[in-house]
Parts: structure tokens; sequence; C-alpha cells
């Protein structure tokens, strides 16, 4: 449908995907909504990622190979859009991987859940063992699994709303945001926010996590302790006009 030449055949494509997704039942009603805000900001940005972003991802892939016990949360953009990425990826820094919806209904959780097992997803938390609550959250993204986020001490939250990144934060959790719009709450609360297109940011982060994997703990330390979100951000914003 999309001639081969068109000149913004990537985001068409990535629309493709994300309507595919909602027809499968994993993507929310307004989970197409948020993603033409996205695609807004990522219009702004260039359709690339950016240096900051660049940095931002170095800094994540050193938090993740650090992280004693990391997890991806998925929501049902993400498991649209990046599953074959998601499954990679947690391969990579070991972690886990938990469903988690801002809009649960129980089949959606487990049509997200079908989809990761279908790239090769092992084990799946969140749908069936969201039992522990996050504190102070009152959206349905409060209900999460023992084993994955409510215990993780890193944990990466694409596309995520602000008052679960503010509460995952409060809960001493190292917080990384991939989230197109460097204004969100999301973005500002994060330890470290990638202000990048999901697909891009991701297949970047894991080229990243091999290359960082053969450095020292202080190595990686050192990535940490100089990286600067706030600065991240203000750059971001300066290269949009923001
Ligand atoms: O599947 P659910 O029920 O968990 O719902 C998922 C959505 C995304 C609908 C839910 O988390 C939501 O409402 O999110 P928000 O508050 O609209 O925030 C989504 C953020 O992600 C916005 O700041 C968008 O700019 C950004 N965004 C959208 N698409 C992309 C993106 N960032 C990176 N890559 C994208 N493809």
């Amino acid at each position: 449908m999309i001639p081969g030449n068109h000149p913004r055949r990537k985001s068409l494509f990535l629309r493709e995907k994300l309507v595919d997704g909602y027809k499968k039942g994993l993507v929310s009603d307004e989970g197409l909504i948020a993603h033409g805000r996205g695609e807004a900001f990522d219009y702004l940005i260039g359709e690339r990622t950016r240096e900051p972003a660049k940095k931002a991802i170095k800094a994540a892939a050193a938090a993740l190979l650090l992280a004693k016990n990391p997890v991806i949360s998925v929501n049902g953009n993400v498991a649209a859009l990046a599953a074959e990425s998601i499954a990679e990826l947690a391969k990579e820094i070991n972690g886990k991987i938990e469903v988690n919806l801002f809009y649960r209904t129980q089949k959606r959780a487990e049509r997200v859940e079908w989809r990761l097992k279908n790239v090769g997803v092992g084990k799946v938390l969140g749908v069936n063992d969201a039992d522990a609550r996050i504190p102070e959250l009152f959206s349905e993204r409060r209900k999460v699994s023992v084993e994955g986020i409510y215990l993780a001490d890193c944990v990466l939250i694409p596309l995520e709303d602000g008052d679960r990144c503010e509460a995952l934060v409060k809960m001493g959790k190292r917080t990384i945001a991939i989230d197109l719009n460097p204004l969100s709450r999301t973005a500002r609360k994060a330890h470290i926010t990638i202000v990048d297109e999901l697909t891009r940011a991701l297949p970047l982060l894991i080229e990243e996590v091999k290359n960082l994997r053969v450095k020292d703990e202080a190595h990686l330390k050192l990535i940490l302790e100089s990286y600067n979100n706030k600065k991240v951000l203000g750059e971001m914003r300066k290269l949009i006009n923001l």
C-alpha cells in the first residue's frame, strides 16, 4: 500500500503496525491517539535519533547492565510496535518482561502476553500475577508483579504516564523512559529519558548494551555519574526550539 519511495514511508509503516496491533486487540483506542502525539514530536525532532538521545541511550545501557534485577514494562503500543526488540533487549540484559497497562483489561493483558510469547519470550510477568501494588498510585498501572516491577531495581518504561513514573522513582527504582515528548512529566521525572521514537531507540539501546557489556563496573558507573538528564532534556528542547 505504501509506495517504496514515499518520503515518510517509515512513519506510515509504523501507523500500519499500530493499526494492525489494534485490530489484534493489543492496542487500546487511546493508544492510537497517543501515537499521534508521538508522531508530532517525532516530526519536530526530524524523525532521526539526535545526539542528546544517543547520550541517554548510552546511560540507559550502563544502568541496565549495572542493575541486579532489571525489568522492561510493556504496554499495548510497545507490544504492537516493538515486541521483537523487547525480547532481544531482555535477553541481552538478562532482564524480565512485565505487561503493565494503563487501560488494563485481562483480555488485553493476555493479548500482549500472546504477542510477546510469539516472538520467543519464555516468561511474561504481570498478566496473572499482578498482585502487588505500587503505593500512592491509583491507576490500573499500580498493579504489578512481586517478582517483576515490584522488586526491580531498574525499570525501563517506554511510552509511560507521568504518575507511575513518579511513583516508581519514589519507590527508589532507577527509571528509564523512552518518550518523544521532552516536556512530558514522565520525561522530566525519569532518571534517564531517551527522547526518541521507540522503534529507532531500541535497536540502538541493544547495540550499546552489547558494546558496554565488556566494560567493567567502574566504567559503567562513571557513565552514569557523568550523565545529566536535565541537561540532556534541555538540549533536546533546544533542538526543537521549545
Ligand atoms: O496500553 P496501555 O493501556 O498501557 O496504554 C498505553 C498508552 C500509550 C495509551 C498510555 O500509556 C498513555 O495514555 O500514554 P500517554 O500519557 O499518552 O503518553 C504516551 C507518550 O508516549 C506521549 O508523550 C507520546 O509523545 C509518546 N509516544 C507515543 N508514541 C511514541 C512515543 N514515544 C516514543 N515512541 C513512540 N512510538
